[in-house]
């Protein structure tokens, strides 16, 4: 019997011979290449943490000591050494267990997380708490280094440095974020990881500390530990942290399991914020070469045995590619555009413009509020700023949208990817509030495209308008080239040249269809099942205009009066959440403009939303094509049934 299948919990890790424990890492990992080689997930951060997670199973006393995992995504073999092994294979899967901790999935996920640099706050939240209530337990954040490059790390950290309150910090030190980490604070990690004399200074005062003690007494030892003091805060590691009121250990080897069980046991003896700085490799022992190391970070399906990706599905181009390849274009045409990602240049597809124009483009680590006004003040210079955030994210710089973007007209062009259902990750990276929140900036252009040649013609759009900031958002999904004409331009399934597509003209809709008994007001991607919904209903005799409302804000009034005119049922199909969308929106507008008119918002109901595919996601809620012609179906008899 292998040591895996003896582990249902974290009793059995414990009781495990410490020798036994650098095996059962290694059928873990092997465990966690297999699996995630089916369902996906990220590996990469996960394979670096084995060692780690085994040892704070071994160490600490979960659920009652606190484990709080940043983002926690790297948190598979927690998972697993946590009576979740038999699940792992539904892993991301629609039922089955998330790719992130949440507390609903096990007592043994102290906090839910998705988004980075949350663990600090969150695990300060729970020292304060425990010493409220009297308690006497452990609370352990581990951290990457990627998250230190979040504000909110070190709001956390400034806060509960100098507290006194027992906090125990793991700095899990890859040299990654999902892109190799960037910033000073990187910098001054990984000096702390590879200059050989903090090491041998520190070992050399520890030695001389001692005989001196051995040879004169207290009064000497004193006097050698100030001086040892003086001396670590010239050239020893973790003078930064130990300033913010942490004791710093380390830097230790991540991978020698018993060495972080003995590193962890000792520190867990002391008192006060103290941080423990562990160095891994992302990835390690994946079959891939050092080189892919960003690609594994989280990985789509794979051959277990070489790590390569399974053959992907045939089709267009995902939007991410098209949005990316347009980019790229553009900048050569406009020398003024500079790009900004928040650790991000690969999931944004602003990789490629990164290595065409490598001094216009900056990534500034996991700090989306920061991309913001740092975008602001580049606007305010004359220089044409494009930051390139997920919509999920973006959710943490809506101040800086508002206080140093919008208020000040500033002409910045967002654009948000994985907008609306985003599919496997789950509920804490559903892109459907951007709507919603991008509605209510004041003197914001929103916008989402049709289809890829669109996605260009916006992107020029914005790029021409000067007057205040612009918004894209598009989704996680393969766009249509050209949608209904895709002879057009180019061969379908092939997005044009950047060079052949004409801005898209501002504050414009364009009707697709005509018909006269509903009109569908269709947003972004949402277009191409309206489309079908309203062919489906013509083949039952129901005639539906479909309006490709590429301008959310503002509306194009001229297509609107006209729709107002013609039409008693306007439905908004969108890929948001209905709460505030664009809706509600033309609703408010429309109640006094043309109140005869009936507005129903047809998107994501008030709720969360499970891991599952896109396709099955946006199905739920009514937004495939059959979903959308039963809502109009139904609406149409109601309206039938009341009195003309
Ligand atoms: C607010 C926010 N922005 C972006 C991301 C996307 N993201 C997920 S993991 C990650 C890198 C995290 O790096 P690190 O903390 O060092 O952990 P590692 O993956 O290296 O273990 C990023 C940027 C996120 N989860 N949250």
């Amino acid at each position: 019997m292998t040591l895996l299948a003896g582990i249902h919990g974290l009793a059995d890790v414990k009781a495990l011979p410490r020798e036994r424990l650098p095996d059962l890492c290694a059928e873990i990992r092997q465990r966690l290449i297999d699996v995630v080689s089916s369902t996906g997930g990220h590996i990469g951060a996960s394979l670096g943490v084995v060692e780690l997670a085994t040892a704070i199973a071994v160490v600490f006393d979960s659920p009652t000591d606190k484990v709080v995992w940043d983002v926690g995504h790297q948190a598979y073999t927690w998972k697993l050494l946590t009576g979740r092994n038999d699940r792992l294979p539904t892993l991301r899967q629609a039922g089955g267990i998330s790719g992130f901790l949440r507390r609903d999935e096990s007592p043994h996920d102290h906090f839910g997380a998705g988004h980075a640099g949350t663990a600090m706050s969150a695990a300060f939240g729970m020292a304060v708490a425990r010493d409220l209530k009297g308690e006497r337990h452990h609370v352990v954040a581990v951290v990457g280094d990627g998250a230190m490059t979040c504000g909110l790390s070190y709001e956390g950290l400034n806060n509960a440095g100098h507290s006194n309150r027992d906090l125990i910090v793991v700095l899990n030190d890859n040299g990654m974020s999902i892109a190799p980490n960037v910033g000073a604070m990187s910098r001054y990690l990984s000096n702390v990881a590879v200059n050989p004399l903090y090491n041998r200074l520190r070992e050399e005062m520890k030695r001389l500390t001692h005989r001196v003690d051995a040879m004169v007494g207290h009064g000497v030892q004193d006097f050698a530990r100030r001086v040892e003091e003086s001396l670590k805060n010239l050239v020893l590691p973790g003078v930064l942290f130990q300033e913010l009121g942490l004791r710093y250990f380390g830097p230790v080897d991540g991978h020698d399991v018993r060495a972080l069980v003995d590193s962890l046991e000792k520190i867990r003896q002391l008192k006060g914020p103290r941080l423990l700085h562990v160095l891994t490799q992302k990835g390690k022992g994946f079959p891939l070469e050092e080189p892919d190391r960003e690609k594994f970070h989280a990985r789509a399906p794979y051959d277990p045995a070489t790590g390569e990706l399974k053959a992907a599905a045939g089709g267009p181009p995902q939007w991410t590619k098209v949005f990316g390849d347009a980019l790229a274009q553009l900048g050569a045409e406009h020398p003024e555009l500079v790009v900004i990602t928040a650790a991000m240049p690969s999931g944004t597809g602003t990789g490629v413009f990164q290595k065409q124009f490598p001094d216009r483009f900056f990534d500034v680590g996991i700090a989306e509020g920061h991309a913001t006004t740092f975008a602001a003040g580049l606007a305010t210079q004359g220089i044409r700023p494009v930051v390139a955030i997920y919509s999920t994210f973006l959710q943490r710089a809506y101040d800086n949208i508002i206080h140093d973007v919008a208020i000040q007209k500033l002409p910045v062009v967002f654009c948000l990817d994985r907008a609306g259902m985003v599919g496997d990750d789950g509920q804490t990276h559903m892109g459907l509030y951007d709507i919603a929140y991008m509605l209510a900036v004041p003197g914001m252009t929103v916008t989402a495209p049709k289809d890829a040649a669109e996605l260009i013609g916006l992107l020029k759009c914005a790029l021409a308008w000067k007057e205040g900031p612009f918004s894209i958002r598009y989704p996680r999904d393969k766009a249509p080239a050209v949608l209904g004409a895709p002879a057009v331009l180019g061969a379908p399934g092939v997005p044009p040249p950047a060079a052949e597509v004409r801005a898209v003209p501002y504050g414009t809709w364009e009707v697709l269809r005509r018909g006269r008994d509903a009109a569908l007001l269709a947003v972004g991607a949402m277009c191409e099942p309206a489309l079908q919904a309203a062919d489906a209903l013509a083949r039952e005799g129901l005639e539906v205009t479909v309006v490709n409302c590429r301008f959310l804000k503002p509306v194009d009034r001229t297509v609107l009066d006209a729709l107002v005119r013609d039409h008693r049922l306007l439905l908004t199909i969108e890929d948001g959440v209905v709460t505030n969308g664009f809706g509600a929106y033309l609703g408010e507008q429309l109640a006094t403009a043309a109140p005869a008119v009936r507005v129903v918002a047809h998107g994501a109901p008030d709720r969360t939303y499970e891991h599952a595919p896109r396709a099955k996601q946006l199905e739920a809620v009514g937004l495939s094509p059959a979903g959308i012609a039963a809502r109009v179906r139904a609406l149409h008899t109601e309206e039938a049934a009341l009195p003309s």
